[in-house]
């Protein structure tokens, strides 16, 4: 092969189509070799886990999670770090092995179960095993899609496993779809199948999360969220994790440490069980792609849950953690111990000794917006749409990126016609959260569910709209999709909302380079998925000629 690592994995791929030399996201050739590698270690064990349910025995919860702990490493800027990543390759493989053993007859199994190759033999072994191993390209782009969902899926779950909560349904479909892109017999309509049967997983898996989330921490409830700064030492907690963010706070009690939220974190302001400690002080900073400039004038340590890692720069390495799935070669690593609990002693001696942080703005964010909060005021909301107050919903939820294409999604939020609203989730948020786009009869014009999982609340809010406005298809509500992209939990959600019925879904800034021509043309010919256009375009062609805000 002449390519020294193939990913298309994110929406910032090269040229739209795939990194070949290195990563737009820092990730290196020998980085993305061990994570084709990993990711191939992981299918094999799935497909010899899925042949041991079939023989009627359940995998052990640690060998479960080691498969979803796995897909998340690989999901992108989760890990940089190739040690921790041979780790769990080495793991994988020995684990594989006392299944295979369990197992006795092999037969039939696929090449990826009984490859057991030492670790002097990993790096050649990449491009062989990598996406390229796929020659037809729409198989290629389909097994992708479907791995890329089952990725977005696997994080997920394991929000919630850390918090107790499992589901055996969930971790034998990651396990049955992961062994399923490794057969040869699945054609393109199979794929497509196995697609769609991904989202419904999602679906559940967000749901399970929600539970998890809303059983510990309580319903999010509307929360006005500080941007400015105090006067002590910070810890500043970026990521998706809730646990890490409770026992953070927990430790940071009484120390003289304030603790901030970032990006994806910011959710955790609405959740009841959060607002009883006094040094949550507020939200710092915007999207995670903006965390080199934001990170250096924070001045304290800097704890990463789990993506998005941009690679930290020398003036700040020394101040970067990361936890669970994440990890960067040079960042200190925490470790959960045996019973989950994980010792921030470390990280809270280290704010001691650094400057309070520097305030970037000043001001307040509004959010909390999840499905239990809204349908307390269904009322309201139906109300103010059946008076024609709301014309119509756009959901902006998913992520944020760098590419410049991106301000459409500021633009077309201020171009809006000033009777829609804006329901949002995950940190794709920070292209308007910020803009005075005001209220209708009190209900703000942004609703923020949360993180990008809470997608599963517009899911609910919608589906109950339905109910409500006695329709019987969803696409009948006066709610328009125009998201924003990043990486594999973006995935997840695009085949649930599919799964779901939703037609018609915009996606922007591009489609997915691992769409092929013609996989990308039947995902439009069945569900009306297109691209974005111009701010001016689109607006009409969401609102006819509605008069712009
Ligand atoms: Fe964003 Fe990153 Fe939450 Fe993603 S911080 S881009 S879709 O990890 O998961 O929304
Ligand atoms: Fe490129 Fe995205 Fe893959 Fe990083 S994760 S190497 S930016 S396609």
């Amino acid at each position: 092969m002449d390519t020294k690592m193939f990913c298309f994995q994110c929406q910032e791929t090269t040229d739209g189509v795939a990194c070949r030399d290195t990563g737009l996201c820092g990730k290196k050739p020998e980085i993305a070799a061990m994570l084709d590698v990993l990711v191939y270690a992981t299918k094999g064990l799935a497909a010899a886990l899925t042949r041991l349910r079939q023989q009627g025995k359940t995998p052990a919860k640690d060998i479960n999670q080691l498969v979803s702990t796995n897909l998340f490493v690989t999901i992108t800027n989760v890990n940089f770090d190739k040690e921790a990543i041979c780790e769990c390759i080495a793991n994988t493989l020995a684990v594989k092995q006392t299944i295979l053993q369990q197992l006795g007859d092999t037969a039939g199994l696929p090449a990826a179960a009984l490859w057991n190759g030492d670790r002097s033999t990993w790096e050649e072994k990449a491009p062989h095993v990598g996406v390229l191993a796929t020659e037809n390209e729409d198989i290629r782009s389909l097994r992708e899609l479907v791995t890329y969902g089952v990725k977005g899926l696997a994080a997920y779950y394991k929000h919630a496993n850390v918090l107790g909560f499992e589901d055996d349904a969930i971790d034998a479909f990651i396990q049955e779809t992961l062994a399923k892109t490794l057969d040869d017999s699945l054609d393109a309509n199979a794929l497509v199948a196995l697609a769609l049967e991904t989202g419904k997983m999602g679906v559940s898996a967000m749901a399970l999360l929600d539970k998890a989330n809303t059983q510990t921490y309580g319903n999010p409830e509307i929360t006005t969220v500080k941007l400015g700064v105090g006067k002590n030492p910070g810890i500043l907690i970026s990521g998706h994790d809730l646990k890490d963010m409770e026992m953070l706070l927990e430790q940071t009690q009484g120390t003289g440490v304030d603790v901030y939220t970032h990006s994806e974190m910011l959710p955790a302001h609405y959740y009841p069980a959060f607002k009883k400690y006094p040094n949550l002080v507020g939200n710092y900073g915007s999207a995670w792609w903006h965390q080199r400039e934001e990170f250096k004038k924070f001045h304290g340590p800097v704890l990463m849950t789990t993506n998005c890692i941009v690679p930290p720069q020398p003036s700040y390495i020394d101040r970067v953690w990361t936890t669970g799935a994440a990890g960067y070669p040079g960042c200190k690593h925490i470790k959960a111990g045996a019973d989950g609990k994980k010792d921030f002693s470390a990280i809270i001696a280290q704010a001691k000794t650094c400057q309070p942080p520097e305030e970037l703005e000043n001001g307040q964010v509004v959010g909390g917006f999840a499905h239990n909060q809204v349908l307390a005021l269904a009322e309201k909301v139906v109300d103010a749409v059946k008076s024609g107050a709301i014309s119509r919903f756009v959901v902006m939820a998913g992520c944020d990126g760098r590419a410049k294409e991106r301000e459409y999604f500021t633009e077309f939020a201020k171009a809006l016609p000033n009777d829609t609203v804006i329901l949002t989730a995950g940190c794709a948020k920070y292209r308007y959260n910020k803009l005075a786009l005001g209220d209708i009869g009190g209900i703000p014009r942004v609703l923020d569910a949360g993180q990008c999982n809470d997608c599963y609340s517009l899911a609910v809010i919608a589906l109950k709209l339905k109910e409500v406005f006695g329709l019987d298809d969803i696409n009948k509500l006066p709610i328009v999709f125009n998201i924003g992209w990043y990486e594999q939990k973006a995935v997840v959600v695009l085949l649930a909302l599919l799964h779901l019925g939703v037609k018609n879904i915009h996606l922007g800034p591009t489609l997915p380079g691992f769409l092929s021509p013609n996989i990308a043309a039947a995902l439009v010919q069945n569900f009306g998925i297109a691209g974005i256009g111009t701010v001016e375009n689109d607006i009409k062609l969401f609102f006819g000629d509605k008069k712009a805000a």
